[in-house]
């Protein structure tokens, strides 16, 4: 079983399969993967359509013939696990699976994402499988705990989003005033700037907005002109698949003192809650330390989105520091860590750094300032 390739430090898929079941409770002896992330995250190779069957006798990506050829090459470079066979989805994909299934499987699947018209072709063709539902939610359990080499694009994508931070920001001062300076404008140089220094995209629509505005935890930049007051960003990159994410608060003009106070609670906020930061506590325990230091500084209830949120493949995982989550947070998860406070019609803040959390603490991949800048 630990038989790894010598041209990879990627898992062989057969360890996949060992290590779900070490994580599951749940009997079964081979997993149908069939979400886009998911397939990415078992094969480390990105398609747009596809199955993976994962069993102790064979383990197999299906995909069809946009991805075929790429994805052979993709193996010989060792990027798919070298114990995955690389079959072609055709008509007989079917029957294709049944052989490399075998006989009295019980298979845990995605239920959220399977689709029907599947689900009624292996019912038909498998009389005898039990499709148990459950593969998702262990999947994503696992995808908690990242590795290393996960961490390194993550902390890459991270390092290009501060780059484009700093760019943007003098980019902003130089241009100040001038009837070019939209949050749309804004929003693109950010994108332009991280996609030239080496981001494959963005992990997510960019926010830019300002003045009122910024009372909008998702405001959507448009053609308005940069106003005076609080000026929101929040960006990320996408490195090697996995994303980044980072909000700063700026402040165009001179900040009133209630705007400095805001600005000053939700910085103690996030600090707080990095100081807090360790594996095995609750995603619950962590939020509400910024949570209540909020409402302790008189901000009761102007926080009304959750702390954080784990990232990699997908910009939102799980789990998440929020009043609802009582998962444990394990070592090497990274999550957002972004507290805010939104006044109605006034104008809001939020910071937002990301952070891979440890056993005595967290390291934060965000090295951006965070005191307030006034442009
Ligand atoms: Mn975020």
């Amino acid at each position: 079983m630990k038989n790894i390739d010598k041209k990879t430090d990627n898992f062989a898929a057969s360890d996949m399969l060992r290590k779900m079941k070490e994580t599951s409770d749940a009997e079964f002896d081979s997993v149908l993967v069939v979400s886009e992330v998911n397939r990415r995250y078992v094969t480390h190779f990105p398609s747009s359509s596809g199955y993976v069957f994962l069993s102790d006798d064979a383990c197999a990506f299906i995909t069809d013939f946009r991805y075929y050829e790429s994805a052979k090459k993709a193996q010989e470079k060792g990027v798919i696990p070298h114990d995955v066979q690389i079959i072609l989805q055709d008509k007989d994909m079917w029957n294709v699976f049944k052989r490399i299934a075998g006989e009295k499987k019980n298979i845990l699947v995605e239920e959220e994402y399977l689709t029907l018209s599947d689900f009624e072709k292996i019912k038909k063709k498998f009389a005898k499988y039990t499709l148990l539902p459950g593969a998702s939610a262990l999947i994503s359990k696992m995808r908690a705990q990242k590795d290393e080499n996960e961490i390194k694009n993550i902390a890459k994508a991270q390092k290009i989003t501060d780059k484009a931070f700093e760019y943007i920001v003098s980019f902003i001062s130089d241009n100040l005033g001038k009837d070019m300076l939209t949050e749309e404008r804004v929003a693109l140089e950010i994108e332009y700037f991280m996609r030239k220094n080496g981001a494959s995209g963005i992990a997510f629509d960019t926010i830019a907005v300002s003045g009122r505005k910024t009372a909008m935890p998702h405001g959507v930049p448009d053609g308005t002109k940069i106003k005076k007051g609080f000026l929101t960003l929040d960006f990320g990159a996408k490195y090697g698949g996995y994303c980044s994410d980072m909000t700063r608060t700026l402040c165009i003009g001179k900040p009133t003192e209630k705007m400095r106070d805001v600005y000053d609670a939700v910085l103690c906020a996030q600090r707080e809650a990095l100081e807090y930061i360790r594996a095995g506590k609750t995603g619950k325990q962590i939020d509400a330390v910024a949570r209540s230091y909020i409402a302790k500084r008189g901000y009761d209830g102007t926080f009304g989105h959750a702390l954080g949120h784990s990232l990699g493949l997908e910009i939102h995982e799980s789990p998440t520091f929020s009043p609802s989550c009582d998962k444990i947070i394990p070592q090497n998860a990274v999550l957002s860590v972004e507290p805010g406070i939104y006044i109605e019609n006034g104008f809001g803040v939020r910071i937002e750094d990301i952070v891979k959390v440890t056993e005595n603490g967290c390291e934060n991949f965000t090295k951006s300032g965070k005191e307030l800048l006034i442009l």
